[in-house]
C-alpha cells in the first residue's frame, strides 16, 4: 500500500523473445489492474544477466520488451513502466535483504535447480540469489499483488517469507504480497515436450510460440506440436500436449473445455491445430501491429524509459530510506 492505493507489480526479463506463455501467463493480464491499483511494471535486465546475453541483444530486447508492454494495452499514462536498471535502489534493496535471505531457502528454488543444471558451466552467485533480487523488486513499492505465472509463484512466497522475516524485526517496513496467478493460462506448455514449461530461451524453435511470430510461422508451429496417438480431443490425463493446446485455445476465445471438446467432437487433431493456430494468429496481429508503431519510435520509448524511472525512483527510494534507517545506516543529506 502506498497511503490508500493498493499496489501491483511485475517485470518481464528481456531474455529472449517473448513467448505467448509470457503473455497468456503475465502481459496480457497486467492491464486488468490499471484501474484498481496502481502499477509498476518493470522490465527486469538485471535478472536476465544471471545467464549470459550478448549486449547488442540484450540492449535491443529492452526497447522491445518496453515496446510490447505498451503494445499489450499498459497505457504509460495510467502505469509506471521502465527499466529495472535505470532505478538503482533496486540493486542497493538486493544487498540488504541478502542478509536477511537464508541459503538453504535459495538452495530450494527449483528454478535455481532447473537453470543451473542447464547452465552448468556457469553457475553464478546471482543465479543464485536471483528470487532475493525478485524480492527487492517487489517490495520497494510496498506491493499488494504480484501478476505472475506458476512458476513464479515459489519465488513470490519466497519474498513474503523474506518480508515477514525483515518486519518482525523492523515492524511495519514492508506489505507482505500475494502473487496473483491465472485459472487459465498459468502454465503454457513446450510445444514439443508438452511436460516442460514453455521458455523463451528454449534452443528448439519449434517448442515455442513467439508473440511476434509471423501467421505463417504461428500455424505451422502448431501443426508441429506433439501430441499423442489418440484422435480425440479431449482433456483428460495423460494428454498433455492436447491439453496445452486446448489450454491455448480456451485462453484466447474464452471457450471452456467442455465447449471444446463439442466443438471438436468428431473432427481430427489436425482440424484442431489450425484452428488453434488461428485464434493465436487472430488475438497476436493487433498487438503485432501496434507493437510495430512504438518501436519505430525509438526516441518515443526513451522518453518513456526516463519519466517510468523518475516515477519508480521516487517510490523505490523513500523504501530504500526507511529501511536503512531502521538498520542504523546513517543519513546525510
Ligand atoms: N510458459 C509459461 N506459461 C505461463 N506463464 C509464463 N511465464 C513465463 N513462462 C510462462 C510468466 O511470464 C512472466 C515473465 O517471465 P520471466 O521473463 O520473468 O522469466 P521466466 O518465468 O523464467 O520465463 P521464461 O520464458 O521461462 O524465461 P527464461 O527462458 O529466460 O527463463 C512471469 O510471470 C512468468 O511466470
Amino acid at each position: 500500500m502506498l497511503g490508500e492505493q493498493k499496489i501491483c507489480f511485475s517485470g518481464v526479463q528481456p531474455s529472449g523473445n517473448l513467448t505467448i506463455g509470457n503473455y497468456l501467463g503475465a502481459i496480457r493480464n497486467f492491464s486488468t489492474f490499471s484501474e484498481a491499483y496502481k502499477c509498476f511494471y518493470c522490465v527486469v535486465d538485471e535478472h536476465a544477466i544471471t545467464v549470459r546475453q550478448t549486449p547488442a541483444d540484450l540492449r535491443r530486447r529492452t526497447y522491445e520488451t518496453l515496446a510490447l508492454y505498451m503494445a499489450c494495452g499498459l497505457d504509460p499514462e495510467k502505469n509506471t513502466l521502465y527499466v529495472q536498471s535505470h532505478v538503482p535502489a533496486h540493486a542497493e534493496l538486493s544487498w540488504i535483504l541478502n542478509c536477511y535471505t537464508m541459503f538453504g531457502e535459495l538452495s530450494r528454488m527449483t528454478q535455481f535447480k532447473d537453470k543451473s543444471s542447464k547452465h552448468a558451466d556457469n553457475v553464478n552467485a546471482g543465479l543464485f540469489t536471483y528470487p532475493v533480487l525478485m524480492a527487492s523488486d517487489i517490495l520497494l513499492y510496498q506491493t499488494d499483488v504480484v501478476p505472475v505465472g506458476i512458476d513464479q509463484k515459489q519465488h513470490v512466497e519466497l519474498c513474503r517469507n523474506i518480508a515477514e522475516r525483515f518486519n518482525q524485526v523492523f515492524p511495519d517496513t514492508f506489505t507482505v504480497p500475494e502473487p496473483i496467478i491465472p485459472q487459465n493460462g498459468k502454465k503454457i506448455m513446450s510445444l514439443a515436450d508438452p511436460t516442460k514449461k514453455m521458455s523463451k530461451s528454449d534452443e528448439n524453435q519449434n517448442a515455442i510460440v513467439y508473440i511476434l511470430d509471423d501467421r505463417d510461422t504461428i500455424i505451422r508451429k502448431f501443426r508441429r506440436a506433439v501430441t499423442d496417438s489418440d484422435t480425440v480431443v479431449r482433456f483428460a490425463e495423460g494428454k498433455d500436449g492436447i491439453n496445452n493446446l486446448m489450454t491455448i485455445y480456451s485462453c484466447f476465445t474464452g471457450k471452456d473445455m467442455e465447449e471444446i471438446e463439442r466443438e471438436f467432437a468428431g473432427r481430427g487433431y489436425g482440424d484442431f491445430k489450425l484452428a488453434v493456430g488461428e485464434v493465436t494468429a487472430d488475438a497476436l496481429a493487433p498487438v503485432q501491429a501496434r507493437y510495430r508503431e512504438l518501436l519505430a519510435d525509438k526516441a518515443g520509448l526513451e522518453a518513456q524509459m526516463k519519466k517510468g524511472a523518475e516515477e519508480a525512483a521516487y517510490y523505490a527510494r523513500k523504501t530504500l530510506s526507511k529501511v536503512q534507517k531502521k538498520l542504523g545506516f546513517v543519513q546525510i543529506r
